[in-house]
């Protein structure tokens, strides 16, 4: 399995990978029921046309890079799980347009999903790790989380929040690009929330900066920057394929290594800017 150059990458990503939100015209949730819970608008009218974004990783080499006004600076950012800004800002700004949920977070910490004013700022989606390509049903009789249930409590609590699930199809898809260019076999389980949001990122924005999702210079054991864990596998991956996302996303890098080693940042186009 030959690489593929930088420009055919960007052009597999931009024209495999179908980054779409689940819609009440998909079976099984084209019920009235779903009907009552499923955000209105779309995404894409959610949100507008987005010019600079950051995608910001949870990664404990954030502390003390004072990025946070660089962060701050994008029209749009993007934060994971319960990754906190209050009493951050400084390293990793305040701003935040959209956060990518797991299934798992929404499930077993639900309590806290549902009380903490965390969540409560900018669009919410959420991803379920699904078999590999499963059709939509398939996927809504077993999925990894059963996160449904919680999805719809939140709703009822916050109608007005915008709060997508996002079609499994897409990791699957991204997946198999990852195994495509990589020369060993990669576990099979579905990419990192980073991952995911990076890509989502690359099909609403014009440019997109991420932030410590490669390691720089500061890169550490701790997990996250608001956590005093530490654990190697948060950096280097154990269930997700995290060290062949992070060689992919090296490779369409379009800025600089001393960007990597200072910033820990990476600039990747908007797909609508993808010539293929
Ligand atoms: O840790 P997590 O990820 O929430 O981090 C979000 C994304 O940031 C990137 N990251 C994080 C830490 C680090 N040292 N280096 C990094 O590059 C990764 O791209 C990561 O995806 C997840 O992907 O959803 C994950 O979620 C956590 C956990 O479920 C949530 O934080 C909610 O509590 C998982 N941890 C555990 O299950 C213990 C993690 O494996 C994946």
């Amino acid at each position: 399995a030959a690489k593929l150059s930088p420009e055919k990458l960007l052009c597999q990503l931009r024209d495999r990978v179908n980054v779409t939100m689940i819609e009440g015209s998909d079976g099984p949730f084209d019920t009235s029921e779903w009907q009552q819970y499923l955000p209105g608008k779309s995404l894409n009218e959610t949100v507008g046309r987005l010019g600079h974004c950051a995608v910001v990783s949870s990664a404990g080499s954030l502390k003390s890079s004072h990025l946070g006004q660089e962060i701050d600076s994008h029209d749009a950012v993007l934060r994971f799980n319960g990754a906190p800004t209050r009493g951050f800002q400084e390293d990793v700004g305040q701003k935040t347009t959209i956060r990518l949920v797991n299934s798992q977070l929404v499930t077993v910490e639900e309590q806290q999903f549902l009380r903490e004013a965390l969540y409560n700022t900018g669009i919410l989606i959420v991803w379920d790790p699904a078999p590999y390509h499963a059709e939509i049903h398939e996927w809504y009789r077993k999925p990894d989380y059963n996160f449904f249930e919680s999805y719809k409590s939140y709703r009822s609590m916050h109608p007005e929040q915008p709060f997508y699930i996002l079609n499994p199809k897409m990791q699957w898809q991204l997946w198999d690009i990852l195994q495509e260019n990589s020369l060993e076999h990669i576990q099979p389980n579905p990419p990192s929330s980073g991952m995911l949001g990076i890509v989502i990122m690359m099909t609403l924005c014009d440019e997109v900066d991420v932030y410590e999702f490669l390691p720089s210079k500061r890169q550490t054991d701790i997990c996250h920057y608001y956590q005093k864990f530490h654990d190697r596998a948060c950096t280097m991956g154990a269930y997700h394929p995290l060290l062949f996302e992070k060689n992919l996303v090296k490779h369409i890098n379009q800025g600089t290594d001393e960007d990597i080693y200072t910033h820990g940042k990476v600039t990747l186009p908007g797909f609508r800017n993808v010539r293929c």
